[in-house]
């Protein structure tokens, strides 16, 4: 994960110290890209232990089009409660826009694989959770932005497109704002699994995951989790087996998943910035 690493390097040696709507503090560049071919292993960071369960099941969350937190804390996965409201809700985050844009009933994944699988050299192979009617009015807390039918917050990882050639599917996410210690990794691990995931329903092989960056962050309580981070050598990627059987996205169950090879350096603990 050499790409990883030269982005934290990057952000924390070139980026400009910048307020930002948590009060937290950042080191911030605008603009960045990473490239990850996935036929060289699946690109999960080695120089901290990521918890795959809590990226497994919030990927397969997002797929349900759910957008409450009930399905998450029954696996025990935590990374959403700070923005719910009372009930577990988070209002129309990605969930709800990927299958069912602005309530219309749009559902983009099931329209973007009908797509790939016959019209593969389109240009609109696209999913977008950026609703503008939905985002969040910032003077009011996360539940009351709920109450009123908006989403808890905009969401980060905003739009995604994919591109097939040679037999082989590629995605591009633009990600407009970016918390490089905790945020990155998971996010990074989600749209590569998500690629393959697509990749095998549409019977294609695996191409590239590319990650585009708005607003790459460090935030300043993360400082010295990233210094520990570049002084570790990365290890060698896991490969990610996945039940070949599964032929529908909507069916790929928590079991399917099988990380092979992943022997990291141990976790690093770093508070989220809510
Ligand atoms: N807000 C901020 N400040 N950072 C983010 O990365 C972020 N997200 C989502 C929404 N708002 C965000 C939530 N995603 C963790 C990881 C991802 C999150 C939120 C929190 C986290 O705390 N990770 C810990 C513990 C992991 C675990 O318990 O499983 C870690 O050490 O990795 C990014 O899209």
């Amino acid at each position: 994960m050499k790409q990883y690493l030269d982005l934290i390097k990057h952000v924390r040696d070139n980026g400009i110290l910048k307020e930002d709507r948590t009060g937290t503090g950042t080191k911030s560049v605008f603009g960045y890209q990473m490239r990850f071919d996935l036929s060289e292993g699946f690109p999960m960071v080695t120089t901290k232990k990521l918890h795959l369960k809590s990226i497994i099941h919030e990927l397969l969350w997002f797929l349900k089009g759910e957008t409450n937190i009930d399905y998450l804390q029954k696996h025990n996965v935590k990374i959403w409660d700070a923005w719910a409201d009372e009930n577990g809700d988070l209002g129309p985050v990605y969930g709800h826009q990927w299958r069912n844009w602005n309530s219309e009933g749009i559902d983009q994944i099931t329209e973007v694989i009908e797509t790939i699988k016959t019209n593969p050299d389109s240009r609109r192979m696209i999913v977008t959770a950026w609703n503008p009617s939905v985002l969040p009015d910032t003077s009011i807390s996360f539940s009351e932005n709920v109450a009123n039918g908006k989403a808890a917050l905009p969401p980060c990882h905003a739009f995604f497109q994919f591109y097939v050639t040679d037999g082989k599917l590629s995605c591009q996410l633009y990600q407009r704002s970016a918390d490089i210690f905790l945020g990155v990794p998971f996010n990074i691990a989600s749209y590569a699994l998500l690629t393959l995931m697509m990749a095998q329903v549409c019977n294609l092989k695996p191409g590239d995951f590319i990650h585009t960056f708005g607003d790459a962050h460090i935030y300043s309580n993360h400082l010295d989790q990233i210094n520990l981070q570049l002084s570790r050598e990365p290890k060698e990627l896991p490969q990610m087996e996945i039940n070949q059987n599964i032929k529908n996205i909507f069916d790929f169950k928590f079991e399917d998943f099988n990380l092979v090879g992943y022997n990291p350096h141990p976790h690093i603990k770093g508070a989220v910035a809510v």
